[in-house]
C-alpha cells in the first residue's frame, strides 16, 4: 500500500460484525481462500482462514487510519528496531476487534474450537528478548493511542531459534516460522527498494562544486512485508514493516549473461541470506560482517521508503524534523545517521552543515544496556569495505564533534580521545553508541537507576558536555496482551472492579486498592490464581508432559539466560534447600510446597549460560525425584520459553524473580508483567525494580542483595568470593554438593567450570549476594503461608503498577523526545 495514494476513495466496508457475518466470510475464505470444504479442511486450513477472515475485519481500518494520517500530515514516529518479539497475532487482533465471541460462537456453530486453532499460530519470533519485546509493546500503544508510527524493521525468515532439551543440555533448531503460511503479512515487491553495498568513493566536478559519490559494487532489493497494528478497540490499524532482501534484476542479468547460470543463482541466494537469520545474541553481539549489512539493509530500505513513498511527492525534506522522529532501538540502526547525511550531501546536494542540522533533529537513541560488552563496535576496516561513504561521513562526523569539543576544552587531548566516535584500541573501530549521541536529539535510558548510570559512568563526558540531551523513560508493558489476552480471568475481575476503561488507562487500577482489604474480593482473586495454575499445568502437560504438583507456590524465573541476571543465585538456593532437607537440617512439611520454574534461552554460542541450563536441568531431575524431599521442592524447565508461554505461565506466578546484580539489568519488563498479574517480587534493587518496589510498597516486596553502590565499593575492595564460601556453611555445602557430581552421577567434571567460576571469579557477585537471598526467600516462605496476608500483598501489586504500561511510556517519549501528537478522527 502505497499512502500517497491512500486517499483513493472507493468504499472498503468491513463483514458484518455478527456471528453470521463471520461465518459466512469464515466459509468464504475456507472455500476461496484455502481451497477446502469444511469436511476436508484440516487445522491449519482453518486457521489460516480464521486468520484471513478476522485481517478482513481490520482492513477497512487500516485503509482509513493511511488516509487520515496522509491528509493530517501530521509527525510519525518511526521506529527502527533490529527485533520485534511479536508473540502470536490472532487473539490480538480479536481483542482489538472485539471479536472474541463471535468468533468463538461462529465458530463452534460449525463444530470448531477456537482454542485448537488458536494453537496452530507459530508466533514470529523476530527478536531475542526484552529489547525486541519492548517494539511490540511500543507499537501496540501507540496505536491504541492513535499515534502515528511505522514500526520499521526486518522480515527474518528464521526467528529465534527453538530450543529443545537433549538430556537436559540446549539444543537449537530453526524457528521455520512461515512454512505454514503466513496470514498476517502483506507483501508488497512493487515497493521493492535497492540497497548497495561495498565499492569506493570519488569525486567530482559538479559545476564548480566538488561532491563526492558513492559507486558501490553490489546492491539487493529491500522487499516490504506489511503487518498490521491494530490499536485497541478505537478503529486504527498503524503498520509494521518489515524488509526482506532479494537479488536485483540488474545483479542476476549481469551474470547470467556472462553465461554463468549456477553462479548467477547462488549469487542470489547470497542476496537473500541478508534477512534470512536473526542474530541469536542478546546482550553480547559478535561483530559479524552479515550483521551490519542486515543493519544497513533495513535501514537503507525504511528511510527511502518514508522519504519517497510516505513523504507526500513535492516535500521539501528542510521540513523533514516536523514530520518524522527516527526513534533508534538501541545502536543496531545507528548507521541510518551516515545513510541521511549521504542522501542529503550526495543525492540532494545540500552544504554539509544544512544537513548536520537536520539529521540531528530527526534521530533519538534509546540505550538498552550497562554492560560494556554489549556496546557495539564496528571495526574501520569492516565498515569502510562494505559501506565507504558512510565510513567517510562518520570520520568528518567525528573531525566536527572533536572540534566543537577542543573549542570548549582546550588542551584537553585525553577528553578527545575518550570522547571520539572512533576508538584506536585494541582495533580502529566505530563506537556506534558514540555516533548515536553525537547524533541524536535524546539520549535515554530505559529507567530511572539506568537513565542515572547510563550518564555517570556509561557516557559521563557526553552527559556533561551535553546535560540536557540525557533523559529517561522507563519501559513499559502492553496491559492488552499481559493482562487482557494472557490473563482473562482476572480481567475480568477487574472489570468488576472498576470498569472496563483499565485496559487503555491503566492508572485506573488504582481503585482496586480498598478491595485488598474485602475478604470476598480476595477470596475471588485466589480463585483467579488457581485457575490459572490449572491453566498452566494443562499447557505444560499437553506440550512438555510435565506435571505440576498441586497447591503449591509458583516461583518463577523467565529470561534470557546470562550470568548477570543470576540463574545460578536461584540453582544454589534451590540446592542448598535440597541439601538442608536430605542432611535432616530442614523438615520439608515445614515450609511451603514450591514449583522453581525457569524458562531462558541461552545464546548458542554462550558457554557458561549453557552450562547452567544443563545445571537446573539436572538439579532438577535429582531434586524432583529424591524421595526425602517430599515434593516441597519442584524444579521445572519448560523448553522454548516464549511470548506464547510467557502468557500463560506469568498470569499463574505467585513470586517474581528479579535478580541481577545491581547496576546490571537496564530495566527489566518481565517484572512488570508478572507484579500486574499479581505476582510479588524478590528481587535486588535494579534496572525497574527500583520503580515497582517504590510504587507497590517495601511490604509488599522482596528486596535483598547488595545496593548499586555498594557493588562499586564490593568490587573496589577486590572482591574475593571464596571468603564468602568459607564463612558460610549453608552456601559452602551447596556449592560442595555441586561440586561433588551429585548432579551428574558422581562426576565431578560436568559442572567443575561453573564452580570454579563461582569460586574465583565471580563477576557478578552471586556468592557476595547469596546470604542475603536465603534471607528473603525465608520471608517469602513466612509471607506465603499468611494467605490472607498474601493475597491482599498480590492485590496490591497489581493495583499499583499501572505505571508500568506502555502507554505511559509512550506519552513520556512523546513528551519528552517526539513531540508528535495522536490523529484523531475528523
Ligand atoms: C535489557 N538485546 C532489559 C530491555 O529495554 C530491558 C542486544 C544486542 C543484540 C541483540 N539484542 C540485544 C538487549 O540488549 C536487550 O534485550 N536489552 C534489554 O532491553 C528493554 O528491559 O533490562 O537487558
Amino acid at each position: 500500500m502505497t499512502e500517497n495514494r491512500a486517499n483513493g476513495t472507493a468504499p472498503v466496508t468491513a463483514p458484518q460484525h455478527s456471528v453470521e457475518g463471520f461465518v459466512k466470510e469464515f466459509l468464504r475464505e475456507l472455500h476461496f481462500g484455502q481451497g477446502v470444504t469444511l469436511a476436508r479442511a484440516s487445522d491449519n486450513d482453518q486457521y489460516l482462514a480464521l486468520a484471513r477472515t478476522v485481517r478482513e475485519y481490520l482492513m477497512a481500518r487500516w485503509l482509513e487510519t493511511l488516509r487520515r494520517q496522509f491528509d493530517a500530515q501530521a509527525k510519525s514516529v518511526a521506529y527502527l528496531s533490529a527485533e520485534y518479539l511479536l508473540g502470536r497475532q490472532l487473539d490480538n487482533a480479536l481483542i482489538a476487534t472485539d471479536l472474541t465471541e463471535i468468533v468463538e460462537e461462529g465458530l463452534a456453530s460449525l463444530g470448531i474450537d477456537l482454542a485448537t486453532l488458536r494453537e496452530q499460530e507459530v508466533e514470529p519470533g523476530l527478536g531475542n528478548g526484552g529489547l525486541g519485546r519492548l517494539a511490540a509493546c511500543f507499537v501496540d500503544s501507540l496505536a491504541t493511542m492513535s499515534v502515528p508510527c511505522i514500526g520499521y524493521g526486518i522480515r527474518y525468515e528464521y526467528g529465534i531459534f527453538r530450543q529443545t532439551f537433549v538430556d537436559g543440555w540446549q539444543v537449537e533448531q530453526p524457528d521455520t516460522w512461515l512454512s505454514l503460511g503466513a496470514p498476517w503479512e502483506f507483501p508488497h515487491p512493487e515497493h521493492s527498494v535497492p540497497v548497495h553495498f561495498g565499492g569506493h568513493t570519488e569525486t567530482y566536478d559538479d559545476g564548480g562544486v566538488e561532491r563526492t559519490r558513492w559507486v558501490p559494487a553490489w546492491d539487493v532489493l529491500g522487499v516490504p512485508y506489511n503487518y498490521m497494528v491494530p490499536g485497541y478497540q478505537n478503529g486504527r490499524v498503524n503498520t509494521l514493516r518489515l524488509w526482506s532482501a532479494r537479488a536485483t534484476k540488474a545483479f542476476d542479468l549481469q551474470i547470467f549473461n556472462s553465461g554463468e547460470y549456477v553462479d548467477a543463482v547462488r549469487a542470489q541466494t547470497f542476496a537473500e541470506n541478508i534477512s534470512k537469520v536473526l542474530y541469536p545474541e542478546d546482550s553480547t553481539p559478535q561483530g559479524k560482517e552479515l550483521r551490519l549489512q542486515q543493519q544497513y539493509f533495513f535501514v537503507a530500505c525504511s528511510i527511502r521508503d518514508f522519504v519517497e513513498n510516505v513523504l507526500p511527492e513535492d516535500f521539501d525534506l528542510h521540513d523533514l524534523p516536523e514530520r518524522i522522529i527516527f526513534q533508534l532501538n538501541d545502536t543496531h540502526p545507528v548507521i541510518a545517521v551516515p545513510e541521511l547525511m549521504r542522501i542529503l550531501v550526495d543525492e540532494k546536494k545540500w552544504d554539509w552543515d544544512e544537513a548536520w542540522a537536520v539529521t540531528q533533529k530527526c534521530f533519538a537513541y534509546t540505550c538498552h544496556t550497562l554492560l560494556p560488552e554489549a556496546l557495539e563496535v564496528w571495526p574501520v576496516e569492516l565498515l569502510g569495505r562494505l559501506l565507504p561513504r558512510h565510513l567517510e561521513i562518520i570520520y568528518r562526523i567525528n573531525d566536527d564533534f572533536l572540534a566543537e569539543v577542543a573549542q570548549r576544552f582546550p588542551g584537553d587531548e585525553l577528553r578527545l580521545r575518550r570522547m571520539s566516535i572512533i576508538a584506536e584500541h585494541p582495533e580502529r573501530s566505530v563506537r556506534m553508541a558514540y555516533l548515536a549521541t553525537v547524533a541524536g536529539a535524546k539520549v535515554n535510558g530505559v529507567a530511572e537507576l539506568h537513565s542515572q548510570l547510563l550518564r555517570d559512568k556509561v557516557l559521563p563526558d557526553f552527559s556533561e558536555y551535553w546535560p540536557d540531551k540525557f533523559t529517561n523513560v522507563t519501559n513499559g508493558v502492553t496491559p492488552r496482551r499481559f493482562v487482557r489476552l494472557a490473563n482473562p480471568a482476572l480481567s475480568e475481575l477487574i472489570t468488576d472492579a472498576v470498569g472496563p476503561g483499565w485496559v487503555t488507562d491503566l492508572e485506573r487500577l488504582r481503585e482496586m486498592e480498598p478491595l485488598a482489604d474485602d475478604a470476598e474480593f480476595r477470596e475471588r482473586f485466589r480463585a483467579v490464581k488457581a485457575h490459572n495454575k490449572d491453566r498452566l499445568n494443562a499447557l505444560l502437560q499437553r506440550r512438555d508432559g510435565i506435571t505440576l504438583p498441586a497447591d503449591a507456590m509458583l516461583d518463577v524465573m523467565v529470561k534470557r539466560l546470562h550470568e548477570y541476571k543470576r540463574q545460578t543465585l536461584k540453582v544454589l538456593h534451590i540446592v542448598s534447600q535440597y541439601e538442608r532437607i536430605v542432611s535432616g537440617e530442614l523438615d520439608p512439611t515445614s515450609i511451603p510446597r514450591r514449583v522453581f520454574a525457569f524458562g531462558a534461552k541461552a545464546a548458542p554460542g554462550y558457554k557458561m549460560a549453557k552450562q547452567i541450563i544443563g545445571l537446573i536441568n539436572h538439579v532438577g531431575a535429582v531434586v524432583n525425584t529424591d524421595p526425602r524431599v517430599q515434593g516441597a521442592l519442584t524444579v521445572v524447565f519448560p523448553p522454548n520459553y516464549n511470548v506464547t508461554l510467557a502468557e500463560t505461565l506469568i498470569p499463574a506466578a505467585d513470586l517474581s524473580e528479579q535478580i541481577s546484580l545491581a547496576g546490571k539489568e537496564a530495566s527489566g519488563t518481565g517484572n512488570m508483567k508478572f507484579a500486574l498479574n499479581g505476582a510479588l517480587t524478590i528481587g535486588t534493587d535494579d534496572g525497574a525494580n527500583v520503580e515497582i518496589r517504590q510504587l507497590v510498597g517495601d511490604d509488599h516486596f522482596f528486596l535483598f542483595g547488595l545496593l548499586e553502590p555498594q557493588v562499586e565499593q564490593v568490587v573496589a575492595a577486590g572482591y574475593e568470593p571464596s571468603r564468602y564460601y568459607e564463612e558460610n556453611r549453608t552456601l559452602r555445602r551447596a556449592i560442595d554438593l555441586i561440586a561433588s557430581g551429585a548432579f551428574a552421577n558422581g562426576d565431578r567434571k560436568v559442572f567443575e567450570p561453573i564452580v570454579s567460576n563461582l569460586l574465583h571469579e565471580d563477576r557478578f557477585l552471586v556468592l557476595a549476594d547469596f546470604q542475603s537471598y536465603v534471607e528473603a526467600q525465608e520471608r517469602v516462605d513466612a509471607a506465603y503461608l499468611d494467605t490472607e496476608g498474601w493475597t491482599r500483598s498480590a492485590i496490591l501489586n497489581v493495583a499499583r503498577s499501572g505505571f508500568f504500561s506502555s502507554d505511559r511510556s509512550m506519552w513520556d517519549y512523546i513528551d519528552r523526545i517526539w513531540h508528535a501528537q495522536p490523529v484523531v478522527a475528523r
